[in-house]
């Protein structure tokens, strides 16, 4: 039996923005950015701790910095669009009563309470990820953990708002917005506030977008006032986390080790500069969205592992001077460990790395968070 909905007319509530066509519309649009932020944030969790079946390329060597690029400019447009749909359907959330059968929990009351999860949910991913990008973090929770549990509640609480909604959304999106009254050649006057609603919340979606984009986007620093981070820096590039933040001291008899299964070697700074070089064009593409490329010069991974008669084609872990940092280490995946492009760079834009750059020399791969390239570094363990 096919049921015919009624879709609420625009005189149920008491503005054209709350008719089902807008809620509708804006749901679709939400969902796409929702969509794509929840893909690109597994993806950067999967690269952070990859699972046993997990592989991701070294190239294109932007791959990451696209991806997170992706993340964090989706996060941005939902705001928007999440506070105009909540202004859209805002007369419903209030129906009295708020549960129907007060005595068994009825459909009704579960579609209830899983909207107000949903929405807390939602809010809080996006909260967290701004503050997140700022810097800023003024909770006790480890922001990682909690962002990347909580995009799972919203990811199950919007499939089953999409499946409790589909009729209505469905038959909603079919309604055209520039609906014909019954009189031949009237518009329906709220039809074109419809559409201004919907236009304007497009709008605003793409301008935060625009006014935050050349954190990643190079053509657009210029147009983007809100951007968090630019590409100025020392030496170019920004520093998240300096030298002296670290409590780095690089002893003046540094050497670099270099260990495997049943082998150990260590060479000085000296004798680290005098191995063949490599210049590369790579990203720093931190996690919090913002990227900047720069030159980098330094000796491949692979080839200071065939100098020193390590194995390669393996992980290899990379450890810092730094003691107590959270990303004093990183494991370079096999893939990242052989190419050619993984570099222990010794400079940047063709001059020595700064201290805050991870003087005496830092990892640079292709394809990689920022928070894996790794800074101080004084120790390559190959693992098995
Ligand atoms: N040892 C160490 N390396 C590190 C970090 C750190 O805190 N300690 N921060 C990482 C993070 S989060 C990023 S985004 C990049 C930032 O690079 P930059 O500060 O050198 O520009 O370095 C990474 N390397
Ligand atoms: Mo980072």
């Amino acid at each position: 039996m096919i049921r015919r909905l009624r879709i609420p007319a625009p005189e149920d509530f008491t503005a054209p923005s709350h008719s089902p066509q807008v809620t509708a519309r804006l749901g679709l649009w939400l969902g796409v950015a929702f969509g794509l932020c929840f893909a690109t944030g597994v993806l950067s969790h999967y690269i952070q701790h990859p699972p046993g079946w997990f592989t991701w390329p070294t190239r294109p060597v932007s791959l990451y910095r696209i991806t997170q690029g992706v993340h964090v400019l989706s996060g941005v447009a939902a705001i928007p669009l999440l506070l105009a749909k909540l202004w859209s359907v805002y007369p419903r959330l209030f129906v009295r009563p708020p549960v129907r059968q007060p005595i068994r929990l009825s459909a009704h009351a579960l579609e209830r309470i899983s909207v107000l999860v949903l929405v807390c949910a939602a809010f809080f991913e996006l909260v967290t990820g701004l503050f997140n990008v700022a810097q800023s973090y003024p909770w006790g929770f480890f922001f990682p953990t909690a962002h990347y549990a909580v995009a799972w509640l919203v990811a199950g609480a919007i499939l089953l708002h999409v499946a409790v909604k589909l009729p209505i959304a469905r038959a909603a999106l079919s309604t055209p917005l520039r609906r014909r009254r019954a009189v031949p050649g009237a518009d329906d006057p709220n039809s074109s506030e419809r559409r201004a609603f919907l236009r304007t919340s497009a709008g605003v979606a793409g301008i935060a977008v625009l006014a935050t984009a050349g954190v990643t986007v190079p053509w657009l620093r210029r147009v983007s006032p809100l951007a968090w981070r630019s590409a100025s820096g020392p030496q170019g590039v920004p520093i998240n986390r300096t030298a002296a933040a670290a409590r780095i001291t690089v002893p003046p008899d540094w050497r670099l080790e270099i260990v495997w299964p049943g082998g150990r070697e260590t060479l000085s700074l000296a004798e680290l500069v005098a191995l063949p070089h490599r210049t590369a064009e790579l990203p720093i593409a931190c996690v919090e969205g913002w990227s900047v490329s720069a030159n980098w010069t330094g000796v491949p991974v692979v080839e200071l592992l065939r100098w020193a008669g390590a194995p390669t084609g393996r992980p290899v872990r990379i450890t810092s001077l730094e003691t107590d940092g959270l990303y004093a280490a990183s494991t370079l995946p096999a893939a990242h460990a052989r190419d050619p492009l993984t570099l222990l760079a010794l400079r940047i834009n063709g001059e020595q790395l700064s201290p805050d750059h991870g003087y005496p020399c830092r990892l640079i791969a292709p394809s990689r968070p920022g928070v894996l390239q790794t800074k101080w570094v004084a120790r390559l363990e190959v693992l098995r």
